[in-house]
Parts: C-alpha cells; structure tokens; sequence
C-alpha cells in the first residue's frame, strides 16, 4: 500500500524591520510591512513531517511529540484546511491523483531549540507545516503562495519560506491576497553578515505577541505615527542597504527599528515590557563598540536587535564576530563553555 508522507524544515527569522499589529486578526493581515533575515544555522528550525492516510479519523498534530489541539476555526485548522483545499484544485485537474484532499492529516513538528522563548517559534513551526503538507499534497505553488498561507498561521512564518532577506509586503487588499512574503536577496548575496544570539532567558515571555501587539493597536498613538511616517520610508532604505551590501546602513535601520518597536511596546496601555536589564546592558556595550570604532574613523561595527522578549540578536560582518563574542563573554561570563558554530576560536574550542 502506498505511503503517503513527507518532511520539511523551516529555519527561524528574526526581523530587522518589526511586524507588530494587526489590521485584520483572523486573516492576519499587518498595519506595516516588515523585513527579516532567515537564518541558515542548523540549530534553529523545526522539522515536520505529515501523512495522509484514509484510514486517519481526524487531522491531529504533535508538537515536539506532545498532541496538541487542532481548534476548529483556529490557525491550525486554518493552514489545513487551505493547503487541503490546493489539493483538491490539483486533485480536480488530474483524476489519476490520489484523493489526499479527503484523508485526514497526521502532523509532527519538532524545534530544535525552546519553543515561546522569544525566538520566533511560531515562524519556523508554521513554515515547516505548510513546507511539509506542501510537498505531501505536491502542490505546484511559490513560495509567495504558500507565504499567503503560513501568515493566517502566525504573521512573522511567512518569512520563513524563504532564506535570505526577505520582505512582508502587508499589501492593501481586505482578502489579504497581496500580503505575502517576497525575496529582496538570496543569502549567497551578503554571506558575510553573521547573527549571533545571545539567550538571555529561555524562560516562556509574558505577553504573547498576539495579545501584546493587538493591546498596542488598541492603545498606543506612537503606533499610528510608525505605521504612517517610519516604516514605509525604512523599508525602501533597508532594502537598498541591504541590495548595496552597506552594513553602516542596514545596522543604523536595524537598530532603529528595534528601539522604535520596543517604545511602541511601552507606549501600550497597560505597558510592555520585553527586555530586561541585561538586555539594555548589551545594547549598552554594542552602542560603545561602535562608538570606538566611529572616533578612530571607521564604521559601525554591529547592530543589535530584539524581538518580543529579551534575548539580543547581533547582527555583524564575520571580521567582526569573534571581537564581538569575546566582549560579550567578558561583561557576562558563562556558566557553560561557549559553544562555537562560527569556529572562531580554533580547533581548541568548543564545536
Ligand atoms: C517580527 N515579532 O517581525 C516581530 C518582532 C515579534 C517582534 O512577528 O499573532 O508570533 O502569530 O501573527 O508572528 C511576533 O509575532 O504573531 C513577531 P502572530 P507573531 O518578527
């Protein structure tokens, strides 16, 4: 008999130009366009595999092999329910394909790293679903097509159907048909710009994005002004920084954005709060680091950036990354040896 099944694997991106608000809640559809980098380390991504099988009762899914419940109605059943419905499109035009359309689904997701700690969890598990029953159902669709889809799963996953510099283009229609993801540039065009991350809790956050950005919708006047006069004009300017390969720039947005969507988060009633001490003091050091570098006569450095919660991404040319690594351990000395993906430390250290 045959078996019908397939794996995916999405990787996590982390935003230099923030999502943060909604115009539609249940199409997920953004109050400003967004802009991230798709990391391509193995240590950040979430596999999924799906089966199809007539024999199936229900569509059911485990997420890192605890069964989660698929709402109906939910964002889940949403993704399902879309990418079933792309199947039967398929399944209409070639009579001699199997009718997976009408089988249930079983799905099984995993991340290799803390789910909720503020690393975009959501981004890389909804991308891996629809990747996965994409490539079970074979559907002949884009990325972008597919983007339409993961974004009613989480906004930020629609990113992460693809690598490199990718745009969330919010778009203007109110059937959210124009708000998908495109690509700027592969990561081949700007392979020196390297992410470190910085875990400064794997503590769960508390305030969920979605609650938290919807709160700021509702409250927050600066919000009105971002959407309206900031973002459009950074998008256009990140773009071409990053199409240039002008780090000066792409850092000097970076961190804006950054610091702008964190005084969004504040000016929300009642106020969030996403970083903490250590992170304002890691902002701290970065902040001075450049500052050196820009007194001696050379440029920018590193840009720091953080998401809904209190772990630092740096973003930094590879020449830079180990200098960058060796302050950050001074000022915040580790329990645990530092683990070395980048090898910059040579042989003797730790893999
Ligand atoms: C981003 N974040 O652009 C921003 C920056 C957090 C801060 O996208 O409600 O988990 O599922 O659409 O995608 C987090 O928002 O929210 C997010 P939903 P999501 O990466």
């Amino acid at each position: 008999m045959a078996v019908y099944q397939a794996t995916a694997s999405a990787p996590v991106n982390i935003a230099c130009i923030k999502y943060w608000g909604k115009r539609d809640t249940k199409l997920i559809l953004p109050t400003n366009s967004s802009l991230s980098v798709t990391l391509d380390q193995d240590h950040l991504r979430s596999t999924t595999t799906s089966r199809a099988d007539s024999s199936f009762e229900k569509d059911r899914l485990w997420l890192n092999g605890v069964e989660e419940e698929i709402k109906e109605g939910g964002r889940l059943a949403t993704c399902i329910r879309e990418l079933k419905r792309l199947r039967k499109e398929v399944e209409e035009k070639d009579s001699s394909l199997p009718k997976l359309s009408s089988y249930a689904v079983h799905i099984s997701s995993r991340n290799n790293f803390p789910t909720a700690a503020g690393l975009a969890s959501s981004a890389s598990g909804f991308a891996a679903l629809v990747a996965s029953l994409a490539a079970l159902y074979q559907l002949p669709a884009s990325p972008s097509q597919l983007s339409l889809i993961a974004r009613q799963g989480s906004g930020s996953a629609c990113r992460s159907l693809f690598g490199g510099f990718v745009a969330w283009e919010m778009g203007s229609k109110s059937d959210g048909s124009d708000s998908l993801a495109v690509e700027i540039a592969p990561r081949e065009h700007w392979p020196d710009i390297h992410a470190l991350i910085c875990v400064v809790s794997d503590d769960k956050k508390g305030t969920s994005s979605t609650s938290g950005m919807q709160r700021t919708v509702e409250t927050s006047t600066l919000l009105q002004h971002r959407i309206k006069y900031v973002v459009p004009e950074r998008m256009k300017a990140i773009s071409a920084a990053i199409r240039a390969r002008d780090f000066e720039a792409f850092a000097r947005i970076t961190m804006q954005d950054s610091n702008q969507f964190h005084a969004v988060a504040l000016d929300t009633d009642p106020p969030i709060f996403y970083m903490n001490d250590v992170s304002r003091a890691i902002i701290a050091l970065i902040v001075e680091y450049n500052r050196v570098s820009v007194a001696a006569g050379g440029k920018l450095k590193a840009a720091y950036t953080y998401d809904a919660g209190p772990n630092a991404v740096i973003y930094a040319p590879k020449e830079n990354l180990k200098e960058i690594v060796e302050l950050i351990l001074n000022y915040f000395p580790q329990a645990e040896p530092f683990k070395d993906p980048f090898g910059l430390f040579g042989a003797g250290a730790q893999g």
